[in-house]
């Protein structure tokens, strides 16, 4: 299987790379090429060597939305997988997926980060209601649902998955739990922020949100979360938080020193533009 971007040819704006037997992938969206209201529902799902379980995740996404979405009125949906530079299998795991399912859309580029994967999957999406899904499935996607009933209940205009909510079920190691709160006790010290997780990897957004937002989102990493939620809550946007299921799927950590060390760097930058530089200018 050849993918290069020596293949790329512009569909709809979109630079797109087209396989032989007609699966599309997106590469080098540079344009904003986002429309609301097409489908229902657009899952984003960021994916990093992936590939010893991508591939099953995708199916177990799929079966959920055929099974549920249903009940819920939403009709149509898409997942874009946002593979930045495996180096792994995972971008032929994603292409097996993407061929038995057209719905399954594949987007690359070059490696910059969670984050920035999100925003780029953003670029390509059209659903009304755009999800954040880590592909590791520690929150099943299952509780999307959930999610949607919250947003209709609340009024939301987000709706976050919270380790930390009363009714939560959460099984992870100590080390990251320990990491978690402590992160989250530092967002409470600098932040004016009333939400008590902001990196869980399942989030329910209204389209406009984060075509407002997005923009003013520069942290390319984990702590896009936290920017991404910041600006909303600055702009005025209602966020909700829900209770998540969380089973760890992981035999071990991808967090390592190297990355806190990041967070904490992109968390300092993110409290001079909220405190200092004003850059996340509250909606009029
Ligand atoms: N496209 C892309 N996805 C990424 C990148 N880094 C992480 N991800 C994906 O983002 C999601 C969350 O990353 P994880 O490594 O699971 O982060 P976490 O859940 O905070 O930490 P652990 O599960 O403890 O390792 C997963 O789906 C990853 O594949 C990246 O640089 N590019
Ligand atoms: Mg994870």
């Amino acid at each position: 299987m050849k993918i290069g971007a020596e293949d790329g040819v512009t569909v709809g704006g979109v630079e797109v790379m087209l396989e032989l037997n007609g699966t599309v992938v997106y590469k080098g969206v540079e344009a904003d090429t986002a429309l609301a209201n097409v489908i229902d529902l657009s899952i984003i799902v960021p994916c990093f060597n992936e590939g010893e379980m991508i591939y099953e995740n995708l199916k177990k996404v799929e079966n959920v939305l055929e099974n549920i979405l249903y009940e819920n009125h939403l009709l149509s949906y898409e997942v874009i997988v946002v593979d930045d530079g495996s180096i792994d299998n995972t971008c032929l795991e994603v292409m097996k997926a993407a061929k038995e399912d057209k719905r399954i859309k594949v987007a690359r580029k070059g490696n910059s980060g969670k984050g920035s994967a999100l925003k780029y999957g953003f670029n390509i999406c059209s659903g009304k209601l755009v999800t954040f899904l880590d592909a590791d499935l520690d929150l099943h996607p299952k509780q999307i649902p959930l999610f949607i009933d919250y947003m209709k209940k609340y009024n939301a205009d987000v709706v976050v998955g919270s380790k930390r909510h009363p009714l939560s079920k959460i099984k992870y190691p100590l080390n990251r739990r320990i990491l978690s709160q402590t992160y989250q006790i530092v967002i409470r010290l600098l932040f004016n922020l009333h939400l008590r997780d902001t990196q869980a990897g399942l989030k329910l957004f209204k389209f406009e949100v984060l075509k407002e937002v997005l923009p003013r989102v520069l942290c390319k990493r984990y702590a896009f979360d936290l920017e991404l939620l910041i600006n909303a809550n600055r702009r005025g946007f209602k966020i909700v938080e829900s209770p998540v299921e969380l089973n760890w799927q992981r035999i071990e950590s991808r967090i390592k020193l190297k990355d806190v060390w990041r967070i904490a760097l992109d968390t300092a930058a993110i409290f001079y533009r909220s405190k200092i530089s004003k850059y996340y200018k509250v909606r009029k």
